[in-house]
């Protein structure tokens, strides 16, 4: 029988989305995806001195606002024609590595996790851990009648398979919990050297106006040293125990297989080698990015601008009651291709160029281990084995950069702001390719506009109807019970949507 099932809102994501599915035969047929909330940020960033933009845009979102600051300052450095010296940059090497490692934590634990854990057996713990005790305290005093614990983060939630050992459950509760402390850990480790998180005054075009100090050397290198030990022995072992225990998803949610990375945390002044490398995978085959190729759609986005707009001629001119539309998303495609973005981009794109050992050694170790091969990196399961080993990366070379500062030296470099010009910048959000393109009239913001990983990923269907990535992910899933869509929100969680990003 065929139904129509809307999941609205869609929880444990950033934002707003809503999801609806044509399920015929228990599979479903179509998916759309939509963004709920229109926001303006793009309006509000016009007419502004240049100035205001890496402290407003950081504002679009509590959970990535540190690549937010680096792409605004990136591209306003583009036009005023300057780079950060090393100390700069390394700085903000080691914010935007805090801040990732933070957005990876709280994915995988807080947002995803509940997708696969049953939190049932803290209610029968007898064991001696005082903060599963606690929680069972908790969970009780929340408890109406009949045992139920009707408040959210767990309830309510889909029935369907999930782990049903109970040690295992409580092995992964007790992570769940330990992750409030590893998040907490990473904003004061980017606070180190940001001043203060999540928003950063400290970040402005030229480099970063904290200076560097053995003391804080030594106190962002203590903190880092507990969260590398939290994602070696729980974070990487606890992926590939989910990934042991629902094997099936490594062949789920399998997207177009065209990735999209635009690289970040430069290794070198011009930028031109980087952690994260920047690339493309098309078809199977690995190619450079071009920004010039990328336009946004919006057919079925709720604007009147035009469609198929490059980012500087683009525009966002809401129009609520547009015929057809229904998202406030815009689709962004590079040469009329929906290509997902986030760490599974760009694991698979530095993998397959053998750019970094320790992500081929990492990789080619879990995949081992579960009897798998890089193919199946497309799917639920990838996504987030992909987030973890980026999660790994990461921290293990800020730990590199802390000691590659120089105390005392210069963080920032002056400029001029010209009256006119153009310029755009890359990077690597924890969700993927993020870019913000900047244009000046009379050293005001004329224009402005951000594309961003989730924009890539939940994107409505483009002018040719070609669906968004997850949107293409759903279609073809066998849901079990359609009532209980479990498969749907799991595929959806994988791709870690913010929607206040997305929708900018
Ligand atoms: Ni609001 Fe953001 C997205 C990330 S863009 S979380 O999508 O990561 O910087």
């Amino acid at each position: 029988m065929a139904v129509s099932v809307k999941i609205d809102p869609i929880t444990r994501i950033e934002g707003h989305l809503a999801v609806r599915l044509d399920i015929d035969g228990g599979v479903i047929q179509n998916a759309y995806i939509a963004g709920e909330m229109y926001r303006g940020f793009e309006a509000i960033l016009q007419g502004r001195d240049p100035l205001d933009a890496q402290q407003i845009t950081q504002r679009i979102c509590g959970v990535c606002p540190i690549s937010h600051a680096i792409a605004s300052c990136a591209a306003q450095e583009a036009v005023y024609g300057i780079v950060p010296p090393d100390n700069g940059r390394l700085l903000r090497n080691l914010i935007q590595g805090a801040n990732t490692i933070q957005s990876h934590v709280l994915h995988f634990y807080h947002l995803a996790a509940l997708d696969y854990i049953d939190v049932q057996p803290v209610a029968e713990y007898k064991g001696t851990d005082q903060e599963i005790i606690s929680l069972k305290k908790w969970m009780e005093s929340q408890s109406g009648s009949g045992g139920l614990f009707p408040l959210t983060p767990f309830l309510p939630k889909y029935s369907g398979g999930y782990i049903t050992d109970p040690e295992l459950n409580i092995m992964f509760v007790k992570h769940y919990m330990d992750a409030f402390k590893i998040r907490s850990l990473s904003h004061q480790m980017g606070a180190v050297f940001a001043g203060k998180l999540p928003h950063a005054p400290s970040i402005i075009p030229g480099g970063v106006t904290q200076s560097v100090s053995v003391s804080k050397i030594l106190q962002y290198k203590s903190i880092l040293d507990q969260i590398r030990t939290f994602i070696d022995t729980v974070y990487i072992p606890d992926v590939i125990e989910l990934a042991i225990a629902f094997p099936d998803y490594m062949a789920i949610g399998k997207g177009y297989g065209d990735l999209l990375s635009f690289g970040a945390y430069p290794e070198n002044e011009t930028g031109e080698k980087k952690l994260l490398t920047p690339g493309l995978l098309v078809k199977g085959e690995i190619r450079d990015v071009d920004p010039i190729d990328i336009r946004e759609d919006v057919r079925y986005s709720y604007y009147s601008s035009a469609s198929a707009a490059r980012p500087f001629e683009s525009r966002t001119t809401p129009d609520a009651k547009k015929q057809n539309a229904y998202s406030w998303l815009k689709a962004p495609r590079y040469q009329g291709r929906a290509l997902e973005a986030g760490p599974l981009a760009t694991v698979m794109v530095m993998y397959l160029r053998n750019e970094n050992s320790k992500i081929r050694t990492l990789l080619d170790n879990i995949l081992k281990k579960l009897g798998k091969t890089p193919q199946d990196m497309n799917s639920t399961l990838g996504r987030h084995i992909a987030r973890a080993i980026q999660c790994k990366v990461i921290a293990d070379r800020c730990s590199e950069w802390a000691d590659l500062l120089i105390p005392e030296k210069p963080t920032y470099r002056d400029f001029m702001i010209p009256e006119s010009g153009r310029g755009f910048g890359l990077t690597e959000a924890p969700r993927g390719a993020l870019g913000h393109w900047i244009e000046l009239e009379d050293r005001k913001i004329k224009t402005y506009q951000c594309i961003i990983p989730t924009t890539w990923n939940c994107s409505p269907r483009d002018d040719n109807g070609l669906p968004g990535p997850v949107e293409h992910a759903l279609a073809g899933t066998s849901v079990a019970d359609s009532e209980n869509p479990l498969e749907a929100v799991r595929i959806v969680r994988a791709f870690d949507p913010c929607i206040a990003c997305a929708v900018h």
